[in-house]
Parts: C-alpha cells; structure tokens; sequence
C-alpha cells in the first residue's frame, strides 16, 4: 500500500524561485529517456556559497521544518519537493533505522579501493534493484557479489527503508502526480512482462535504489543521467551532522543551496539538474538513500522491449526519421509532465468535490 504521509504534515511553502535563478532545457539524449552525463569537478565548502564566497549569488532555502516547494519561475512548475518525516510521528517510531544500520552495512559489505572513486564522489555505495543501460543487452536485476546481495536484501527489508519508500512514493504522486502516472503505466507493462523481476518496496514506485553508505557522504556535482530524463528521484539524508554546517543539496542550474536536515526527503529530477553536496564535518556522518528508475527500462517499453538497434532496424527510413524527432520532441512531453499549481488545485478539488 503507499502511504499518502503527505496528508499528515502541514501545508508546503513555495519558494518561487528568483530571476536569476536558472532551470534551462532538459538536457535529453537523441532516445529521449535518458539524460546525458555531466559531472566532475571537486567539493565546495559551504562559504563558498555565503556572502563574500565565489558563488554567493546562490540563494539559500534555510530549512523551516515545514514542507518546502521548489517552483520554476514564470511557469510556476513545481520542480522540486522537500518534507521531513521528523514532523510526522511516523519519526519515532521504533523502526527508524540507527547510524548502526549503515555502520554495519558498511563494515559487513564487500568493498575494494576503486569502489570509493566513482563519477558521484567518495564515498562508499550500493546499488540495487532493476535497471537497463551500461552495456546490458536486456533489463535485469543489478549484479553484485553475494555478500553485498545479502547485505542490500536486508536494507530493503528492514522496515524503515520500506516506510521511506512509501513516503517518496506519496510525495511523487500528491506533487507530480502526471509524472507519476507515467512511472505507472510503463512500469505495469514493464512488470506484467517480466514477471521474474519486481520492485524493490513493493509500496514503492521506483525501480532501483543505491544506499550511500559514506560514512560521509557529500556528492561531487553530477546528474543521474541514467534516470528518466524527465523523471524524479528520492533522496531520504540519515546520520549524525549539522545540518547548518554542511550535508547541503545544491541546485547547480537553479542556484539554489537547501539545508538537508536528517530525517528530510528530496524530490528532484536528478538527470536534468545538476546538484552536489556540501561536505560535512569532521566526525560526523550522513548516509542516504536514493530510489529512482533508469530511463533505459521506459524506452524498453516504448520500443517493443528491442535494443535501439535492432528497433530502428525494423522500421522504413521515414519511420526511423520520424523516431529520431521523437526522440527530441519528448524533452517537451516530459517538461509538460511538471505539476503546475493551478492544475495540482484543480486535482484536489475534483478529488474533494
Ligand atoms: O546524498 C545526497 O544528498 C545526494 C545523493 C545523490 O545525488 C546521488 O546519490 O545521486
Ligand atoms: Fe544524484
């Protein structure tokens, strides 16, 4: 069942976005699912984006504890949500899982030397659930090696991350809810064919999720360009840090930095934006956890579950031109797909009336 835990909290408080704030064009690749990579570059420290510092036309979302709502400018498209189950008494709930859980998981786990460089950052992570891409010649479960199978089986069994899922799910569908009806769909398709593989929260929407493990987990700027190009991703922030100090989501293109409290989810369509993490202190910890769907599994289903290739081989030279501006065209199908207030008003009142 997904949890609609929005209902329980109290009423979001946009930040319209201001007129330098930036959100350019989905960044789309010529299928129109995925994005396209971009990342590199370091870490910045939290001053930088404070008065005086090199990117200090940044505008701060300081956390208010109530639920934040990220619009687009001018076309007034909610483009990111943020809610904190600390407000819900959903918090103290026995369940919650402890720094140990991921202490543990991390000791327990199977890591090597290479696994703490890669394209997101340094620190430790895994991945889990369904995806296609990377060289897969068909969708499948992700592989890894049997201790961290065992190890990524438990989080996903353990009665918190199963409530997060929930939760994410119900903010996705209360905030974007024609995004969301998109994920459904294909995902039914997807899921009715291949019936050996499932979710990973069976109250959960998305198909995969990576726990960063950290122990400090701070990304370098990226987008997930594997993720629907238009789609949204959770992110739920546990551990031990001041949250005023560090731990920040920064909103790259639409110069925004959000204090990322403990116990906090953020919605964000994370192949189009790039974003980053402001580094925590010394001694403190963050972990988090992130569930998303790879584009590659809804071009999948668009094209009758066969690679690019062997699709745009069975089609007329017309057909295959026809494909290709589809393609480009379904940043604008996807863009379209943001929730904009007065159509979110017209659903609650039809929904209440
Ligand atoms: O930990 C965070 O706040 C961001 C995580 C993230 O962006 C990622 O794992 O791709
Ligand atoms: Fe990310």
């Amino acid at each position: 069942m997904i949890h609609a835990c929005t209902a329980a909290i109290s009423a979001p408080r946009p930040s319209q976005l201001g007129p330098s704030s930036y959100f350019g064009k989905l960044r789309i690749a010529s299928t129109g699912f995925v994005g396209i990579r971009d990342d590199g570059g370091g870490l910045s420290p939290l001053k930088d984006f404070l008065a005086g510092g090199k990117h200090d036309d940044f505008c701060l979302v300081k956390s208010s504890g109530i639920p934040d709502l990220l619009l687009m400018p001018r076309a007034e498209s909610v483009l990111s949500m943020k809610v904190s189950l600390r407000r819900t008494n959903l918090w103290n709930q026995p369940v919650m899982p402890q720094p140990r859980t991921f202490e543990e998981a991390l000791t327990q786990a199977s890591f090597t030397n290479d696994d703490l460089d890669h394209c997101r950052g340094t620190h430790y992570q895994l991945l889990g659930g369904d995806s296609f891409g990377g060289g897969q010649r068909k969708p499948g479960a992700m592989v890894n090696n049997t201790i961290n199978t065992t190890i990524f089986l438990s989080l996903i069994s353990h009665p918190a991350f199963q409530l997060f899922a929930g939760f994410a799910t119900g903010v996705f569908a209360t905030w974007a809810p024609k995004t969301f009806e998109f994920y459904l769909n294909y995902m039914a398709v997807f899921y009715n064919t291949y019936t050996y593989l499932s979710h990973p929260f069976l109250n959960g929407i998305w198909s995969s999720c990576t726990f960063n493990l950290g122990p400090c987990t701070a990304t370098r700027p990226h987008r997930d360009h594997n993720n629907l190009a238009f789609g949204w991703c959770a992110i739920m922030v546990l551990g031990n840090f001041d949250h005023t100090r560090g731990g920040h989501l920064v909103l790259w293109d639409c110069k925004l930095i959000i204090e990322f409290p403990l116990g906090s989810t953020i919605l964000i369509p994370s192949a189009a934006i790039l974003h980053l993490n402001i580094p925590i202190h010394r001694n403190e910890h963050r972990y988090s956890f992130m569930q998303y769907t790879a584009g590659g599994l809804f071009r999948w289903v668009e094209q009758d579950f066969k690679s690019e290739e062997e699709y745009l081989a069975g089609l007329s030279v017309k057909e295959q031109k026809e494909e290709k501006d589809l393609g480009l065209k379904r940043a604008k199908v996807g863009a379209a797909y943001f929730s904009t207030l007065d159509k979110l008003k017209e659903i609650l009142f039809n929904v209440l009336y």
